[in-house]
């Protein structure tokens, strides 16, 4: 049985290759800087929008044709479902995928029933995963579809809605460590406010960490050793997000002391909701020793809400593998599509041909990147743009060894500032294309 009969194992063609249904940049096994482009990218596929996004929106019904799904919410269609998604992956040589546990288990009457509905669709992802080498990326739980978390979950006014996603969140971290899940996810549903008249914000961030704390108590007693990892968004649905952008996440983990046990899963359309690139997000996260994985996606600059694109952009997947590159790559994480078609392209073969594009645009982003990287040209102008401080007084500021007074002191002898030099930006945006023409 097979879901996809038309659609062969993708494989490189190369750049020339008028075949739609191949990689033209992406070569799994071509080596970049020492390592190959399939542990460079780690991609990954998501189960939610690709297995369960049916194309609806507020203004109509979904149009996908998913010829193989009955509709149903049944464990039966769970557990086919599942065994369609492995054909998809290996297709397309996705080493990884990822799931909310109701992605891929109906809810049962009750959370005993509910639990068993995973622990039996767990059967068939962990039978698949063997036969296939799929890996799972991460699991996480979703706290935000089921009207009992209309107030969020962790951060709920109601306490029985907070222990209700502990009891959650103790299964899916357990299915996770069985299906070997090398991270586990927490984006922030519903943990946010709709207005302050009603919101004790303080209590709820302090019983949202409090959360966080009992689940790495908890992964610790059941031996889960993978990487937890926060999800930054600013909005939707609530109008404000706790985790809103990666330096507020960062505040939040160092205030409440969990900043060892977590790190940040970057989204790019979560990045441009907040009003920063992807760039900026990334490489705050890293600095702060806080990068852990990406989901990758673009969202739509006319539209302004999360529309989870699949991304083709060069420019994006040039700076997003610059700055992976640059904080020392993705660890245990990996590049996570976390996008949907669109609702006009509602056949199956769409799900190949979007997955293909933004493996593709990634694999020659990375391309870019090194080839940026080999010349020197960015780094070393950076770098001399800073050659002030590398000798004398800027020299001295870094080590700490002076203060105002000497500060005062030294402009007073020198009487001016030595003058400043150009930010050539023009020039960079320019260099920039020279290599994008190149690759
Ligand atoms: C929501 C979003 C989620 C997380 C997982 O915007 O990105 O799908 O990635 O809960
Ligand atoms: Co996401």
């Amino acid at each position: 049985m097979t879901a996809f009969p038309d659609v062969p194992v993708i494989q490189y063609e190369g750049p020339q290759s008028d075949n739609p249904l191949a990689f033209r940049w992406y070569n799994p096994d071509e080596v970049i800087e020492g390592k190959t482009m399939k542990d460079h990218m780690r991609f990954s596929i998501v189960y939610w929008h690709t297995f369960r996004g049916t194309g609806a929106d507020p203004f109509g019904p979904g149009t996908a044709v998913r010829p193989w799904d009955d509709g149903s919410e049944s464990v039966e269609n769970a557990q086919k479902r599942a065994v369609v998604a492995f054909e998809l992956f290996t297709k397309l040589q996705a080493p990884y995928y990822a799931w909310h546990d109701r992605d891929v288990a109906p809810e049962g009457a009750n959370l005993r029933e509910t639990h068993a509905n995973l622990d039996a669709v767990a059967d068939v992802l962990e039978e698949q995963q063997k036969a296939t080498g799929v890996k799972l990326l991460w699991g996480t739980a979703n706290m935000f579809s089921n009207p009992r978390f209309m107030h969020g979950a962790a951060t709920s006014c109601n306490a029985d809605v907070f222990a209700y996603a502990g009891a959650q969140v103790k299964k899916a971290l357990e299915v996770t460590k069985r299906l070997g899940g090398e991270n586990y996810v927490f984006w922030g549903g519903r943990e946010g406010y709709q207005n302050l008249y009603n919101t004790d914000m303080k209590r709820e961030l302090d019983h949202l960490a409090k959360f966080f704390h009992m689940a790495v108590d908890y992964a610790k007693s059941i031996g889960f050793d993978g990487q937890f990892l926060i999800e930054p968004k600013p909005k939707e649905p609530t109008k404000h997000q706790y985790d809103s952008d990666a330096a507020a996440c960062m505040n939040f983990l160092r205030a409440y002391d969990l900043d060892s046990h977590f790190k940040l899963n970057i989204e790019t359309n979560h990045a441009t909701l907040a009003g920063h690139t992807m760039m900026h997000e990334l490489d705050y996260a890293g600095m702060q020793g806080g990068l852990g994985s990406i989901d990758a996606n673009t969202g739509d600059l006319l539209l302004g809400w999360d529309t989870d694109q699949f991304p083709t952009d060069y420019y994006l997947t040039t700076q997003t593998m610059l700055m992976i590159m640059k904080h020392g790559g993705i660890g245990t994480g990996g590049v996570n599509f976390d996008a949907k078609v669109r609702r006009e392209s509602f056949e199956p073969i769409d799900l190949f041909h979007a997955h293909i594009g933004g493996m593709d645009a990634f694999a020659k982003g990375l391309k870019i990147a090194a080839a940026i990287r080999a010349s020197g040209e960015l780094a070393d102008f950076v770098k001399n743009r800073y050659s002030t401080w590398d000798s004398g007084i800027g020299a001295k500021i870094e080590a700490g060894e002076v203060g105002f007074a000497e500060l005062e002191a030294y402009m007073l002898e020198k009487g001016e500032v030595d003058a400043n030099q150009s930010g050539r930006q023009e020039y960079l945006e320019h260099m920039i294309n020279k290599y994008i023409d190149r690759v």
